[in-house]
């Protein structure tokens, strides 16, 4: 389908594709909805005025040098979260990639939202099945941040644990989760939410959420930014499966903003604040209290400086 410089009756589309107007309807409607911009005025028709820009898994695929991450793509138009997906076709092969255009319901941690627009982002899961303990299953997340700032690259920075910022807003999160059995892990889904080119947010993320975009001026080539993040990803998790997170905790300190600031620690409604010394060797952040140093490693915490959001 291409974009038209005419409009097109209804009654016309009906009769040279021999269905019923209802039917033509139905389908202007659905074309509407996966993101075909089509303008209609009665009495006149319906015009094109374009095609969806959604991500293309071939050229996606085109662009990738790994191994194994991202060399199964499931695209869907809309989800209720990619890592639900990923979650319900666990049996598919490690690496796999579900990327939505859109998500209905969509996550971030603690039961908190993900604002998922179509067109702006990029929702994607990664199915992983490494051989790890449960004590190192956040380190997956700091390992994604590794290859999320590198990808990105435009002065993207890493707030532990689990954020990507560009100056003091924030433009992906990670989300990952697992299942497992008491002694052992089955799978983990690593969810990563990139705000490519969403120009603008709601009023109560405005102070806290940006996109590359609106940072650096460029619009973003989702695909060549998902491969990127696959290709990436794949050098910093083989390290990571190798070598642990260890080998990976000096780059992650290099770019985490965290470190430094004065930042308050709230964790079972306790309250602790203190100076972000370092990230560890296990991806814990420690923090210098009046009482000593602490080693914050839950998943379960929040952090934020205490003068801002970073
Ligand atoms: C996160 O949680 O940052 C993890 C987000 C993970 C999203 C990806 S998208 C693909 C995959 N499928 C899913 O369903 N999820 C993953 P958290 O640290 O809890 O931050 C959530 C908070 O960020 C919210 O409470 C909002 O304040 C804010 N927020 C919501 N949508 C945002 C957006 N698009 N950009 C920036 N901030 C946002």
């Amino acid at each position: 389908m291409q974009e038209a410089d005419n409009y097109i009756s209804g009654e016309e589309m009906s009769r040279r594709l021999g269905i019923s107007r209802a039917a033509v309807w139905k389908h202007i409607k659905k074309l509407k909805e996966e993101g075909y911009s089509i303008l209609s005025v009665t009495n006149k028709g319906y015009r094109l005025r374009g095609g969806p820009d959604n991500i293309s898994p071939e050229r996606v695929s085109a662009m990738l040098d790994t191994g194994y991450i991202g060399r199964r793509i499931v695209h869907l138009n809309s989800v209720d979260s990619t890592n639900e997906e990923a979650k319900r076709r666990f049996d598919m092969p490690e690496g796999s990639l579900f990327i939505a255009e859109t998500q209905q319901s969509g996550k971030g941690r603690l039961g908190r939202a993900w604002r998922s627009p179509r067109n702006g982002g990029i929702w994607m899961s990664l199915l992983l099945k490494p051989d790890i303990s449960f004590s190192e299953l956040p380190q997956i997340t700091l390992a994604a941040g590794i290859a999320v700032c590198r990808a990105i690259g435009s002065g993207a920075r890493i707030k532990w644990p689990n954020d990507i910022v560009i100056g003091s807003r924030k433009v992906c999160g990670i989300l990952t989760e697992m299942a497992a059995e008491p002694d052992r892990i089955n799978y983990v889904v690593c969810g990563i939410g990139i705000n490519a080119n969403i120009e603008q947010f709601p009023e109560e993320l405005s102070q806290k959420a940006t996109s590359i975009y609106n940072e650096t001026g460029a619009k973003q080539d989702r695909d060549a930014l998902t491969a990127r993040v696959m290709n990436e990803f794949e050098r910093v998790y083989e390290v990571f499966k190798s070598e642990g997170f260890g080998a990976l905790s000096d780059e992650y300190s290099s770019e985490c903003v965290t470190l430094g600031r004065r930042v308050q620690v709230i964790y079972r409604n306790k309250s602790v604040t203190g100076n972000a010394v370092m990230v560890d060797e296990n991806g814990a952040l420690i923090v210098e209290t009046e009482d000593g140093r602490i080693a914050v490693t839950s998943g379960e915490v929040s952090v934020r400086g205490i003068y801002g959001y970073i």
